[in-house]
């Protein structure tokens, strides 16, 4: 396979203006007919030849302005069709032959179960038809969708229906007009036989909008939420960024088959199953949440990605940097906003710095790929998403406004550059961001070393920054970034932010302050008292940022910080610094003692009284192992799982009936909502019910076994089915996973949480389980949801997946290689746990080496060739 560089973009020669498609369907040989209007594009010259994309196309027909070509006036390639000779205008007609059934890949047009769908981005509409399979070729699209009408009642497409009818042999057709011009990527059709949820939208400018979410019958009961979501998320977008919606149709579809979480096309998002259904007996509160913000998501792509997109891949996160924002801050502003941002910032801490420190870092602008499928990664969506919440606190929320309503009008129906966006920002704040521009080409997380002094005599504190970012493959040497760095400084007498000034210049208590070169000196003047620095705040830039706290100056952040996430923060630095000494005593084999500051700190929390119980539930949720893991120079995994555990325990026995209080004072029988205070109270709840269960206290088992058999929402079930099985009791484990197996054997993505929840266990037995559950009849290779729910969850067993006897390491390669042919891009996506060798010890590398090895023996696809010739490289 070979690379394409971002350096080597020319405009295409040929734009297609129009294009009208017809689907013929039938699961083994449907016919797709299509007529595209092409002209030469305007800054190239006449005579180049024209050349379509097109992959496991059976080439019917084909016709220049209505004549046929003979054999020798095109060519046929494994990608693609290649016509030499074409006058300046033409129309061209192709008729191919595909076979959605066997159709494995989950790209261009497939079946799940019996209903048609399509996922066309990146490259997928080259499996449809042939076609310039590139987001900077736009057009029009009129879409005519034959299927049986008995199997396939419903035919839906992109854009409004505007004509449909009966044909012969009990067939129907319904066809679809999108006026606005769109890239290939944004092509929808789904046809089966689906049932519709019906709303509607009243505009901003006083525009009805019908809006429909498709499901499959027994699905019809799970639709409130993304319906309330989805118009929720259209009048924010109007509200926020005075974005309206553009056509008088919106539609969502539910497919259980689907490589990702779902899909903006035009006029018609299709989404997978587990990221639109839900119902409060089968989804927990975190999947409301997914789904809410999921739903946004799509939704806010039809401005920031649609009307305007990409003009190459290399931009994707053009859209998917900006659209993650808006989804972030959209679920901010409608839920907890510093939950969010707490759980946001977990998240991109563990799994983005493990990306960006891995051997597939690359920059959030990449600068080659081979498969662009690879790059639908944490760092073009989550980084990108911290880029622009960066220059948002940069140019302030008005001027970024500005920056945004410049953007959408002055590139409408284009195809642009991320240079195009941030120029906006620029032009509309009066900002130079040339240097801050580094952010997308540079890959890696910056490190800062920060370290500050008190001088009393002079009232000053003097800040030190010094800024280094790790070298990535191929690219050896990094240059400063431009990284805003929001602080306080919590005045260690007042516990309150002391008003700062730097260089004469007042900046109140709470500010930024830009760190530009290697190293910088901040001296901050008029200091009555000794600060503690708080540093970051709100996690102002992705960074990692080195401060040498003691555990004095961790426990008063954690108790006077007036920013909720450093306050957070502060407590996660603590107990990752009594972490470190247990991690240490564990491989030393010496005795654990517990950190009496972190108990004290508990102690605190749960008698203090609260007013944001959900913020308390995460500063009592202690770093997770595999963020535990990204913070130790080695991963020693089984001692990162003794110490955490004896950090739960040591506070579980100290601290029970503290717990047992907590869980009781939040318990609540009304009916249940996905509402923010019914949600922090389910997980203050259900954090104090871990640490109970964590030294399987006789109370807290009873409290478990009678919060799984209430059976009052999937929230508390799934947390006390989890807490059951990850005991060390199977006469525990094993009844309660029995029931609920029987009870949910219908429910498919009820099913999927049931495969997680055994194969996390860090019980022995889990990788046995994998095994046997492979056989299982709710699991399939096929099914993406399958694979991730079963084989994805264990490998994120962190003591079972890294056996050392290589079982889990073996396990996951053979899941790889059939992956392989099956479905590449989610074979792939599955190997990500092995090419992080290098971060564990000698024997587990070479394990996971041999691993590797064993999967670049095989016959590869370009996706898993990409992956594993980096992880070995
Ligand atoms: N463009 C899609 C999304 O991010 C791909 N999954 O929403
Ligand atoms: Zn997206």
């Amino acid at each position: 396979p070979q690379a394409i560089y971002l350096s080597d973009y020319r405009p295409p020669a040929y734009r297609v203006t129009h294009t009208e498609l017809t689907f013929d369907l039938d699961p083994a040989a449907t016919r797709v007919k299509a007529r595209l209007h092409v002209e030469r594009h305007p800054e190239r010259e006449a005579g180049e030849a024209l050349e379509l994309d097109g992959e496991q196309l059976t080439l019917k027909s084909i016709a220049i302005d209505g004549q046929p070509l003979e054999e020798d006036e095109y060519q046929l390639t494994e990608q693609g069709l290649r016509v030499a000779r074409v006058p300046s205008r033409f129309l061209l007609d192709t008729e191919v032959e595909i076979a959605p059934e066997r159709n494995t890949a989950l790209e261009g047009l497939y079946r799940s179960g019996g209903m048609f769908c399509t996922q066309c981005e990146a490259e997928g509409f080259r499996r449809i038809t042939f076609y310039p399979d590139r987001p900077d070729v736009m057009a029009t699209f009129s879409t005519t969708v034959i299927g049986d009408a008995a199997s396939l009642p419903v035919l839906l497409s992109n854009g409004n229906p505007v004509e449909k009818g009966e044909l012969p042999n009990g067939r129907h057709f319904v066809t679809w007009e999108d006026p606005h011009p769109k890239p290939c990527y944004l092509f929808a059709l789904v046809a089966g036989d689906l049932k519709k949820v019906e709303d509607h939208f009243t505009t901003m400018s006083g525009r009805d909008v019908t809006l429909q979410i498709w499901v499959e019958e027994e699905n019809l009961g799970k639709t409130d939420h993304a319906m309330a979501s989805l118009k929720r998320a259209m009048r924010w977008d109007e509200e926020t960024y005075g974005r309206e919606y553009d056509l008088d149709l919106f539609m969502i579809v539910a497919v259980n088959d689907f490589n990702m979480g779902a899909m903006e096309n035009k006029g018609l998002n299709i989404f997978n199953s587990a990221a639109v259904l839900t119902h409060p007996d089968t989804a927990t509160d975190a999947a409301f949440q997914r789904v809410e913000g999921i739903v946004a998501h799509e939704y806010f792509h039809n401005w920031s990605g649609n009307r305007v997109t990409c003009r190459d891949w290399f931009q994707l996160s053009l859209k998917e940097g900006f659209t993650v924002f808006r989804d972030q801050s959209f679920s901010a502003d409608v839920n907890s906003a510093p939950v969010k941002r707490i759980e946001d910032v977990s998240f991109f801490r563990t799994a983005q710095f493990a990306e960006d420190a891995g051997p597939t870092a690359h920059p959030v602008r990449p600068d080659h790929y081979i498969e662009i499928g690879n790059f639908y990664t944490l760092t073009i969506y989550e980084k990108g998403a911290e880029i622009v919440r960066m220059l948002r606190n940069l140019v302030g929320w008005e001027a970024f406004r500005r920056g945004s309503d410049l953007y959408f009008s002055r590139f409408d129906g284009q195809a642009v550059t991320i240079e195009d966006f941030v120029s906006c920002m620029a032009e509309a704040s009066g900002h130079n961001l040339d240097q801050f521009m580094l952010w997308y080409s540079q890959a890696g997380t910056p490190e800062i070393d920060a370290h500050g002094e008190y001088d009393y005599a002079r009232a000053e504190y003097r800040l030190i920054l010094r800024q280094r970012t790790p070298a990535t493959p191929g690219q050896p040497d990094k240059q400063a970034l431009h990284i805003p760095i929001r602080l306080g400084l919590v005045g260690t007498k007042s516990g309150r932010d002391l008003a700062l000034t730097l260089d004469g210049e007042s900046l109140g208590r709470d500010a930024v302050i830009h760190l530009r070169e290697d190293e910088q000196e901040f001296v901050f003047t008029d200091l009555a008292e000794a600060p503690v620095p708080s540093l970051a705040r709100g996690f102002s830039a992705p960074i990692k940022l080195n401060f040498p706290y003691s555990r004095e100056d961790l426990a008063f952040l954690l108790a006077n910080d007036s920013d909720g996430f450093n306050r957070w923060d502060a407590g996660q630095r603590l107990s990752l610094l009594a972490l470190d000494d247990l991690i240490a005593a564990h491989r030393n084999g010496v005795e654990k003692v517990m950190d009496g500051r972190v108990i004290e700190a508990f102690r605190t929390l749960l008698t203090g009284d609260t007013d944001d119980k959900a913020v308390l539930a995460e500063m009592l949720t202690l770093p997770s192992e595999a963020y535990i893991a990204e913070q130790q120079p080695l991963v020693d995994v089984d001692a990162i799982h003794a110490a955490r555990q004896f950090v739960k325990q040591s506070l579980a026995r100290t601290l029970r009936d503290e717990f047992l209080a907590v869980y009781q004072a939040n318990r609540d029988d009304s009916p249940y909502a996905p509402e923010p205070d019914q949600i922090a109270a389910r997980s203050l709840k259900n954090v104090a019910l871990s640490y109970l269960m964590s030294i399987e206290d006789e109370e807290g088992v009873e409290l478990a076994q009678q919060q799984f058999e209430a059976e009052h929402n999937m929230t508390d079930v799934r947390h006390a089915l989890t807490l059951l099985t990850h005991s060390s009791r199977d006469d525990l484990a094993d009844p309660a996973l029995k029931a609920f197996g029987r009870k949910w054997a219908h429910d498919p993505l009820v099913m999927d949480q049931w495969f997680s929840i055994q194969v996390s266990r860090p019980q022995a037995d889990a990788l046995e389980r994998v095994k046997f559950l492979m056989d299982h009849p709710a699991f399939s290779l096929t099914n993406p949801n399958k694979v991730r729910a079963l084989i994805g969850a264990f490998a994120q067993n962190r003591v079972n997946f890294h056996r050392l006897d290589g079982e889990g390491y073996k396990l996951l390669a053979d899941v790889v290689i059939e992956l392989n042919r099956l479905n590449p891009e989610i074979a792939a996506r599955m190997i990500t746990p092995l090419t992080r060798w290098a971060r564990y010890d000698e024997t587990r590398q070479e394990l996971m080496k041999a691993e590797l090895e064993r999967i670049r023996a095989e016959d590869l696809s370009p996706n898993v060739y990409e992956v594993v010739e980096k992880a070995l490289a």
